[in-house]
């Protein structure tokens, strides 16, 4: 397995300006024929080579006769005398026997595509790198009864019906694109139509395609897509560019879901909701992922990216575009402690541990393997952090000549950053390093007071930690808002402060500091480091009471909760009255709305405070969780209790009502957690009572982690309820996988082979073994069940489905953070899995870089 290298880029050497594909579509057997018009790209006589995965060539023409070629590796190699050519090749390929969902495949009853990144080459011969484009034509023909409806990129030009009850359909796109963008579905499908008018008054058709019975749960997707069209009008001034958008849903899916230009293809989970079947969170996640595709048509298929290296470029740009839509569409300050927590869960480990990469990475073996936080959401942060120092004017200047400068063109981060550099005239040298350097910046800070001449020194100081093949590293560029709050009035001594940390080290001098300031540091989290706070004591309870940034507020409540949980985990004696006293201030606060209490009343997860310890200890962090969690529980049982209590119909979906059920379900857990018999019948009464899947899920997260009938009894109603939908389904195995419960190992293992697991669907298969391995103290379990469970689910979806397989070992690879013994048997596990025979390069990649 070879590693590819970014220092090594080069630009292709032919360019393909037209493609025509002709598709005879069969679940068996796909007869594919395609026209390349090339031109050779600069002075040289190389050959042209064109990727291909798992296909035989049954024709190779050039100009009409047979050419001078050969197969070599995975390539198709032809030796063209001219600088121009038309080539023609035919393959076949099997879509039903395509397991590894990249390619063309079968999904229930569909045929349908996924190219990203390199599943293009596994249709036709092909380049197959994004910096080529090309204008596509597409026939596409099969059986009208099987499959009546044939969707392809841009527009439909001509269709009718072919012989032995066969019909056909002809698409064009206009705009030119990489291979990676291609789509194509054909099926028994239905559309919600709706229409889209643009703000130059163009009128767009709008459809989203689902099987039939499922049209009733379109409704939320299209009102998010045409708010994001809107949004991103109002903006970022982007108009949508074909007369047409088509969104199709899908069960079995790698991805959330795909941008394919003009033809969206979704996992099944982001598009289909109603209030019985989805839970807010589910409504939530389906605007963002529709936003995010669409945000895709112009960062990404409009500018896409040069080389695979860049792939931040698109996606850390779009993430940040639909946390802000998201945010503009709900709550600001509960969405950015959302993104936050889950930059923290997700981002901060990987920076931490073996995998760790930089935001533009500088070589892969498998390119599949870099679809990470760091890329994803550590980019969305280097977005954000360039917003915040340009200020939001100057940041949408950048955007603007980012957009109009490249159109049309596969280009890189470093083109992203000099937009924003010309169009704003501020020096973003220094920050480039954001880009190139992996780990998690520390900083260090503590303020000196004084009263004397009401002056505050702040000693700030930053270290960037050594991480796999980097070490020596610069100082970044690190944005940090911050606020002086005097500590007797509650008031902020001046207005709010952006302060550039450059250097290794630097003090910051406040004026007008009256009163002893609590440092509120980071506000936003406008730099994604980790802070080291030398504070006074009382001072965090002080700020949870007092600071009127919700986002620093909250994360005064969690730095709290975490002093306490660590001490506990430690075996320290834990004092759990400053953590009480700041959580019922929150809960009866009439300032605060329910969607914030109930983030702020959540504790840190366990893996959050293991990712604190210096060697993580399962079973002390759980129990030192649970008794600080039964002690709020006990503690704060009337106010919560009220906070239970209240009912609000599922069909109210407005941020307040989602607001008042999440602290529903916060609120009955704890309760539960002070009280369990109490919580089991409050529990139970919530599941019964239920007309929502918030509050049915809420009710049974908490009976799952506890013992008798009442677990029993809502486990087989839910199941008899909701067996047919799978989407529900795949609820009923992550609600049991998550459980912090003594058998949930047993329970795993024993829904492993229940028959309704199954290893071919991505989304099933993660509803049991990516939430059982994110259940930190059972995953984790002494024995090493866990480990070896979630390990023999590796090897044996591998052999079906690598992309499935490598995303999940980093949860094993992480063992040189855990004490000895654990370490010793996922170590142990991790040299299993190098040593099958047969591994996919995607999983070699995961596990060896684990084990160095
Ligand atoms: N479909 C994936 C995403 O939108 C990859 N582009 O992030
Ligand atoms: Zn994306």
């Amino acid at each position: 397995h070879v590693a590819i290298y970014r220092k090594d880029y080069l630009p292709p050497d032919w360019l393909v300006p037209e493609i025509a594909l002709d598709f005879d579509l069969d679940p068996d057997r796909t007869h594919v024929r395609s026209r390349l018009t090339v031109k050779r790209n600069g002075e040289h006589d190389r050959p042209l080579r064109l990727a291909g995965n798992g296909l035989t060539p049954l024709v190779v023409r050039a100009n009409g006769a047979d050419a001078d070629w050969r197969v070599g590796g995975d390539a198709l190699v032809i030796e063209l005398p001219g600088n121009e050519a038309t080539i023609e090749t035919e393959v076949d390929i099997a879509p039903a026997a395509n397991s590894k969902l990249m390619g063309l495949y079968a999904s229930g009853g569909l045929l349908c595509t996924q190219c990203e990144s390199e599943g293009f080459r596994r249709i036709t011969f092909h380049a197959d790198r994004p910096d080529v484009l090309s204008r596509y034509r597409v026939r596409m023909s099969a059986d009208k009864a099987r499959f009546p409806i044939l969707l392809a990129n841009g527009n439909l030009v001509a269709s009718g019906d072919g012989e032995n009850g066969t019909h056909w359909a002809d698409w064009e796109d206009p705009f030119p694109k990489p291979s990676y963008l291609f789509a194509m579905v054909a099926g028994d499908l239905s559309a919600n139509r709706d229409r889209f008018t643009t703000m130059s008054g163009r009128e767009v058709e709008l459809n989203i395609w689902v099987r039939e019975k499922d049209l009733p749960k379109t409704g939320h997707a299209m009102e998010s897509l045409k708010a994001a069209m809107r949004w991103d009008e109002e903006v970022y001034g982007r108009e949508y560019d074909l007369d047409l958008f088509n969104i199709v849903a899908v069960d079995d899916f790698n991805f959330g879901a795909m941008e394919n230009k003009g033809l969206n293809i979704f996992n099944s989970r982001y598009i289909l909701a109603d209030e019985d079947t989805a839970t807010d969170i589910d409504f939530d996640n389906i605007a963002g992922v529709v936003a995010h595709e669409y945000f895709h048509n112009w960062s990404g298929d409009r500018v896409t990216c040069r080389d695979w290296f860049q792939l931040s470029l698109k996606e850390g740009f779009t993430v940040f575009r639909d946390q802000s839509f998201s945010g503009d569409m709900g709550s600001k300050a509960v969405k950015r402690i959302e993104d936050v927590r889950l930059l923290r869960a997700a981002q901060f480990p990987e920076d931490a541990g073996p995998l760790a990469h930089s935001v533009r990475p500088e070589s892969y073996i498998e390119i599949t393997n870099f679809y990470t936080a760091t890329v994803y959401n550590k980019g969305a942060e280097l977005i954000r952090m360039m917003q915040t120092i340009l200020g939001p004017e100057a940041f949408r200047k950048g955007s603007d000549l980012y957009f109009e400068r490249h159109d049309g063109e596969a280009v890189t981060c470093e083109d992203f950053v000099r937009a924003m550099e010309d169009a704003s005239g501020v020096d973003l040298s220094q920050f480039r390093l954001w880009y190139s350097q992996a780990g998690t910046p520390r900083v260090k800070a503590h303020v000196e007071h004084d009263a004397s001449n009401a002056t505050a020194i702040l000693h700030l100081a930053q270290s960037i930690p050594d991480t796999p093949g980097q070490t020596g590293k610069s100082p970044m560029v690190l944005p940090l808002k911050t606020a002086l709050i005097g500590a007797d009035s509650g008031v902020p001594q001046g207005e709010e402060q952006l302060v550039l940390l450059t250097e290794g080290s630097a003090s910051v001098r406040f004026e007008g500091v009256v009163e002893p300031p609590l440092l509120s540091i980071n506000r936003e989290f406008s730099a994604p480091v980790l802070l080291d706070v030398e504070r006074r004591a009382g001072e965090l309870e002080r700020l949870a009471e007092v600071d009127p940034d919700p986002f620093a507020r909250y994360e005064a409540c969690q730095e709290l909760m975490m002093r306490a949980l660590l001490a506990g985990a430690r075996g320290e004696s834990a004092d759990s009255t400053s953590v009480i006293a700041a959580m019922r201030g929150t809960l009866i606060s009439n300032a605060l709305d329910p969607a914030f209490k109930g983030e702020a009343l959540s504790l840190p997860t366990e893996g959050l405070i293991g990712d604190r310890m210096e060697l993580v200890d399962p079973d002390a962090i759980h129990s030192s969780r649970e008794t600080l969690r039964s002690a709020i529980g006990a503690a704060l049982a009337d106010e919560l209790g009220r906070a239970q209590s209240v009912s609000i119909s599922g069909a109210d979906l407005s941020p307040q009502a989602k607001g008042i059920r999440r602290l529903k379900s916060v609120a009955l857990s704890l309760l539960a957690a002070g009280n369990p018999e109490r919580g089991a019948a409050l529990a139970k009464a919530q599941f019964d009572a239920a007309d929502n899947m918030t509050d049915r899920q809420g009710a049974m997260m908490v009976l799952a982690s506890m013992d008798g009938p009442e677990r029993e009894a809502a486990f087989a109603a839910f199941f008899e309820r909701y067996r047919d939908d799978s989407l529900v389904l795949d609820k009923w195995f992550a609600l049991q996988a998550a459980a912090q419960h003594e058998d949930t190992v047993d329970v795993v293992e024993a829904l492993a082979k229940h028959p309704d697991f199954t290893v071919r669907n991505p989304n099933r298969w993660r509803a049991l073994v990516s939430n059982f391995a994110a259940n930190q103290w059972a995953f984790h379990h002494a024995s090493g069940r866990g480990y070896r469970f979630v390990t023999d689910m590796i090897l044996e979806v591998d052999r079906i489905n690598p992309q499935v397989a490598a995303r999940q070992v980093p949860s094993i690879g992480r063992w040189r953070r855990f004490e000895p013994t654990r370490a010793k048997l996922m170590r142990a596990e991790l040299e299993r899995i190098v040593a099958t025979p047969g591994l996919s390069k995607d999983v070699f990649e995961q596990a060896s870089k684990s084990l160095a």
